[in-house]
């Protein structure tokens, strides 16, 4: 019958066979996790949708540590997401964008063997022209021996079990990878259940866009200048298409199934980039490479990074392994 999905498969069941294939090791602490993430993006995706209504668009009035103007659902999701990280009970520290210092769980009957690394709502400057914004995360499970600090969550970002994001907009897409493959989710807000509807997302080899800020072509070093002019003036072929959101969760997403390059790189005004190394770099990253795609700072694979600062910044090169690799080509001849 037309519109009726061949199965369905709910994020819930894939997660739990997904897990049970490891065999014993595997006690469903991180499905328990990823149930509560799950939890929270639902919640998120409601409150999103009905933010004009409820009057949750607009300013706080306060300032995060990024000393960005917070934005009244900016607050609400973080608040949302550190209640249900903690309920869950497999948590030890939990670092948000949203808040400066690491969160460390002490209560031992909640204390866990992951740490979360989030960005609850990002993109939210968008939030009040409705749109496309999203949770980003990534999961560290804690180091040999250690009972929780802010050294599990300074380690490159390889290290990670998991990474994902929830995209609210015309749908709620959820895409998550436990290292083996990347799924994508849409919710069924008729049922409540996030359904599988991209099993196995492969990243195209080579795409035809390229998603970068050109109002910041001014500040922008040789490389990417010269990489960006070689895809608008190519020597055969078409040039390629420009499409920026300014929302990195959409940027990717787009990215990931239709190819191509997204870009936020270092430059004469950004000494590091704007993108946080942490719960966007590493997150986004690890999803690109397991989809089969490149993720890089021009010259170094971004998961290789060492972080030395839970909000650190670092530019950002992602998407087709083709079109990442010419851009590399460019950091090779400087
Ligand atoms: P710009 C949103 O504020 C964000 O953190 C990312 O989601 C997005 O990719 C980037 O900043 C957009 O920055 O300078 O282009 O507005």
């Amino acid at each position: 019958m037309a519109g009726i999905a061949k199965e369905i498969v709910t994020l819930t069941t894939h997660t739990l066979n997904d897990q049970a294939a490891l065999g014993a090791q595997a006690r469903g602490d991180l499905t328990i996790l990823l149930m509560a993430i799950q939890t929270t993006c639902k919640y998120l995706s409601t409150n999103v949708r009905r933010a004009r209504l409820l009057n949750l668009v607009g300013v706080a009035g306060t300032a995060n540590v990024q000393g960005e103007d917070q934005k009244k659902l900016d607050i609400i999701s973080n608040d949302i997401m550190c209640s249900s990280l903690k309920a869950s009970g497999k948590c030890a520290v939990l670092v948000s964008e949203e808040i400066d210092e690491a969160i460390m769980i002490d209560d031992e009957r909640l204390k866990g063997k992951y740490c979360v690394v989030f960005d609850p709502l990002d993109g939210s400057s968008n939030i009040d022209a409705g749109v496309n914004i999203g949770t980003i995360f990534g999961i560290y499970r804690v180091a040999e021996g250690s009972k929780g600090a802010v050294s599990d969550v300074l380690r490159p970002g390889r290290e990670m079990v998991a990474a994902g994001y929830c995209m609210y907009g015309s749908s709620a897409n959820l895409v998550i990878s436990t290292g083996n493959g990347v799924n994508g989710y849409t919710l069924d807000q008729g049922i409540g259940e996030f359904i599988l509807t991209h099993p196995d997302i492969k990243i195209p080899e080579r795409g035809k866009i390229y998603s970068f800020n050109e109002g910041n072509t001014l500040y922008f070093h040789e490389p990417v200048t010269k990489y960006l002019e070689s895809i608008k003036f190519p020597s055969n072929g078409k040039p390629y298409s420009a499409r920026y959101i300014g929302s990195m969760v959409a940027d990717v997403h787009r990215t990931l199934l239709y190819g191509g390059i997204f870009g936020y790189p270092d430059d004469k005004k950004s000494k590091s980039g704007k993108l946080r190394l942490l719960y966007e770099g590493f997150p986004m990253a690890f999803l690109v490479e397991q989809a089969g795609g490149l993720a890089t700072t021009g010259t170094t694979r971004i998961l290789d990074i060492e972080p030395t600062s839970i909000h650190q910044r670092v530019p950002v090169f992602l998407g087709s392994r083709d079109d990442v690799n010419d851009l590399m080509s460019f950091y090779k001849s400087e």
